[in-house]
């Protein structure tokens, strides 16, 4: 150190410094927050941008506290032509050791409580919820409207400004998915055998999609459902018609149709004659089923739904594993539902 005791100059690089970290510090937050963002449409995305932002503030304080000190460092203390003495010694620093251990320790510690508040605030009970239940499978979505009488939809209608009440399951031989609308910015875990439930209070009329947010298995890309947030007249007149269309009735004519024209009928007789290459449809819902395996089960609707999707799971016992593996990419969710209305009613 060239001029004064080492002391002064040591505070003269210290305010230097601090004023280096305080202006990339603004800078790099207000970079950082000018960053494009996802549209919002909940009310609960508002509290998730908020509280994302203030750690923008601590990523860009962060960022310059190493940058600065790390390049000042870098250029400021190189050794220059001609100097070759060891650097100065020194024997620790209690304030600063005190200032790099509280100071962090305080802002963990008022993340922890935002944290606690936020997720409060978006997890909160709303009044009037309507609730919908979601079931996903590898690879999709199904809504069911309890309130409504809505069944098996297979997108996502809302009526703006409703608040939404989401339970959440996922098929019992299936995989975790994750409900997720990046719009709505919250999201949860689909776990099999452990519902779970979600708020979201929609906030602005489009559309969007639901995506599934935990890698599930080769159709996960695939895994997405239409969102559509509407006004209250379009989301009445959307009841009705999914009342229509997905009546128990409709779908089992549906699914007598795709039995034929999906080739099923190849197999599968509806008559009750034994000798076919499947087994018959006739009394399979309800029945007891034997596995190859050893296992047994009862044909509900999961199993009809996973014997269609994923045949080469369980194999009935005394047939070949031969029926085709691609229904779960040729056959509509509503396709699917309609064939398993349709052996529903062959009893
Ligand atoms: C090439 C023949 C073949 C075709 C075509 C076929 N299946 Fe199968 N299916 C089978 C066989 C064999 C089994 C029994 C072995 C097994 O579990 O995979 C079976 C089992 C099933 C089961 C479980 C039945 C039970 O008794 O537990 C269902 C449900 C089913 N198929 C639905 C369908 C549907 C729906 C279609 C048409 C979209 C279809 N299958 C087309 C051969 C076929
Ligand atoms: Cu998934």
């Amino acid at each position: 150190m060239d001029q004064g005791t080492p002391k002064r100059s040591y505070r003269r690089h210290f305010i230097i410094v601090s004023l280096l970290v305080a202006v990339v510090a603004i800078i790099s937050t207000i970079g950082l927050r000018a960053m494009p963002k996802f549209p919002r449409a909940s009310t609960q995305a508002l509290t998730v941008d908020w509280l994302y932002d203030l750690h923008l503030v601590v990523i860009g304080f962060l960022f310059a506290l190493v940058m600065v000190f790390m390049l000042y460092s870098l250029f400021v203390f190189r050794r220059k032509p001609g100097e070759d003495g060891d650097g100065d010694h020194f024997e620790g620093n209690t304030k600063l050791e005190i200032v790099w251990t509280v100071l962090p320790l305080i802002i963990v510690l008022a993340f922890g409580v935002i944290g606690a508040v936020t997720l409060k605030d978006v997890t909160a009970a709303q009044e009037d919820e309507m609730t919908v239940n979601v079931t996903a499978f590898s690879f999709g979505w199904q809504f069911d409207y309890p309130d409504l009488g809505v069944e098996k939809a297979t997108t996502l209608n809302l009526p703006v400004g409703q608040p939404v009440l989401f339970k959440l399951k996922s098929l019992d031989q299936d995989v975790i998915h994750s409900f997720y609308v990046v719009e709505f910015r919250v999201k949860q875990d689909l776990v099999p055998g452990v519902p779970t439930q979600l708020r979201v209070t929609p906030n602005v009329e489009g559309a969007y999609k639901v995506r599934c947010n935990e890698l599930c298995g080769t159709g996960h890309t695939n895994m997405l459902a239409d969102v559509n947030i509407v006004n209250q007249t379009d989301f009445d007149a959307w009841v009705v018609e999914q009342k229509a269309a997905f009546s128990p009735e409709r779908l089992a004519a549906l699914g007598q149709e795709l039995h034929a024209s999906q080739g099923c009928i190849a197999c599968h007789n509806v008559t009750g004659d034994p000798g076919g290459v499947g087994p018959t449809w006739k009394g399979l819902y309800g029945a007891q089923r034997e596995f190859a395996d050893g296992s047994t089960g009862v044909a509900d609707e999961e199993y009809l739904r996973s014997s269609i999707l994923a045949s080469q799971e369980r194999i009935v016992a005394g047939y070949a594993a031969v029926m085709p593996q691609n229904y779960a990419d040729v056959l509509s969710d509503q396709q699917v539902q309609a064939i398993i209305e349709y052996i529903k009613t062959l009893q």
